[in-house]
């Protein structure tokens, strides 16, 4: 008997795997039952499993820098693979999300991390793929799952389509003929097993809340923020020029509705951390607005390569939009593009044509035809201008105003403030970049909502949209 075969006899003597007549949750009537909880109380049969899952995994040459193992049945299988393997483990949690901010991903991992998914048995890979999203959502790359059993009810196709390659030990007809063969059961019995199976093909549920989460997905940055501004009715961007994180997520719970992006300065915040970031990304999501990061990137191509996807910020992997100055030429814009096609959700940039500042030399009519140039040789990944003028009359790019106050026209060190009817009729803004006119008010909610309604009234009316 070889290897596998006697481990498959061992399963069927355990009784992992049943015949007869069984209901199952959905109401069907099966022949065959299976399942490897049992498993745990054979440690033997255990590693024997961990051992030929291993095998398959080394030899389609899995890139992995962690392993996630899918509750219940496959954690312990996993902390075998894993310990062989030496690969850290992380647990997806089995409880739903709806307690609060408890994490639903346990364990250590970076952003980008490449996550191979172990689960004992796939029928229709629902559980992979709820697996799969939840990894995803935390910026991890899933590309491979493992199972020990495929039951062949359509889950390859089906995680296929997620774009999850599914690696197996075995197969129920692979099971079914060693049991054949080794007299465990008949042949009439494994006949009547593949023909259910055969009529039992399953197809994953497409549920409401994934289609809404990942619709944006699917959309240009663009289009995504053109949507934004219609269906939330503001062109307000929010600056949140705050000392702290915990702050700003705070602050973009209340004001989320009133806003159609969060800019932010990454470097002033004195409590950055992935973690923190990743929870304002979600708030990002969960309001429907656009998280920009303000960097100012100037530099030679290569170097901005590396400050956009690396160090301590990791823009890359967090803001939807960056802002870009064009002085040291198109390859920055080259550079940023390249670097953000490696990340799963769309990217974009602001190029920075013009300032609000007071002597700013970018007041400079060759400066601002070249941004305009790179920003129409780049459409794809400029969506639009830091600008306190209408540069083009080519609508597909927003222009997006700074120095923006009610009751200000300037700081003592050099902001100039126009106020949002200025800005939008005499310099052309869509986008109203709004800092400390917001939050230095008594209420910061309040004024947002003034802005909001002040901004996207004249705009309405001067854009007639
Ligand atoms: P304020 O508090 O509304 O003055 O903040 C304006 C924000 O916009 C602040 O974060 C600046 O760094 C940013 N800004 C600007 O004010 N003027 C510019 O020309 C550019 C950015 Br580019």
């Amino acid at each position: 008997m070889d290897d596998l075969g006697s481990l498959v006899v061992k399963l069927f003597d355990i009784e992992a795997f049943k015949f007869g007549s069984f209901k199952l949750k959905s109401g069907i009537q099966s022949p065959i039952y299976i399942d490897l909880r049992v498993i745990i109380s054979y440690p033997d049969i255990l590693r024997s499993i961990a051992v030929h899952m291993n095998d398959i995994i080394q030899r389609a040459n899995v890139a992995c820098d962690s392993i996630c193992g899918v509750p219940y049945t496959a954690l312990p299988i996993a902390s075998i693979i894993c310990a062989d393997y030496k690969r850290p483990m992380l647990i997806r949690r089995k409880e739903k999300k709806d307690y609060g901010t408890k994490k639903l991903i346990e364990g250590k991992f970076q952003p980008n991390d490449r996550c191979l998914i172990i689960e004992d048995i796939v029928t229709s890979g629902s559980s992979v793929a709820e697996t799969a999203e939840s990894l995803r959502a935390e910026g991890l790359q899933v590309t491979d799952a493992i199972v020990f059993f495929d039951r062949e009810q359509n889950g390859e196709n089906n995680l296929k389509e997620k774009n999850i390659r599914l690696l197996r030990v075995l197969t129920i007809t692979e099971v079914l003929r060693y049991l054949v063969k080794y007299s465990r059961i008949t042949e009439e019995i494994s006949k009547t097993v593949q023909m259910f199976i055969r009529e039992n093909q399953t197809q994953l549920p497409s549920s409401k809340p994934e289609i809404v989460e990942t619709k944006h997905l699917s959309m240009s940055i663009r289009e995504r923020f053109q949507m934004i501004l219609k269906e939330k009715k503001t062109n307000l961007c929010l600056s949140a020029d705050l000392p702290s994180l915990d702050e700003i997520i705070e602050l973009s719970k209340q004001i989320g509705p009133n806003i159609c992006m969060l800019k932010i300065h990454c470097d002033i915040l004195n409590d950055f951390s992935m973690e923190k970031i990743l929870q304002l990304k979600e708030i990002s999501r969960k309001f429907n607005f656009l998280l920009l990061e303000d960097r100012k990137f100037a530099d030679i191509g290569n170097t901005v390569k590396s400050q956009y996807t690396k160090g301590l910020f990791q823009i890359s992997q967090w803001a939807d939009l960056v802002t870009v100055h064009i002085l040291p030429g198109e390859g920055i814009v080259e550079a940023l593009e390249q670097a953000a096609q490696s990340i799963n959700e769309p990217r974009g940039c602001l190029l920075i044509a013009q300032m609000s500042s007071k002597g700013a030399l970018t007041d400079n009519e060759d400066y601002v035809k070249g941004a305009v140039q790179c920003a129409k040789k780049y459409s794809n990944f400029v969506i639009g201008f830091i600008s306190q003028s209408r540069l083009t009359t080519d609508n597909q790019f927003l222009h997006c105003t700074p120095g923006i106050h009610l009751n200000n026209t300037g700081d003592q060190l050099g902001q100039q403030y126009v106020t949002p009817r200025q800005a939008i009729d005499g310099r052309g803004a869509d986008i109203l970049i709004v800092g400390r006119a917001i939050l230095d008010s008594i209420n910061r909610v309040k004024t947002a909502e003034e802005y909001q309604e002040e901004g996207y009234r004249v705009y309405e009316q001067l854009r007639h949209v």
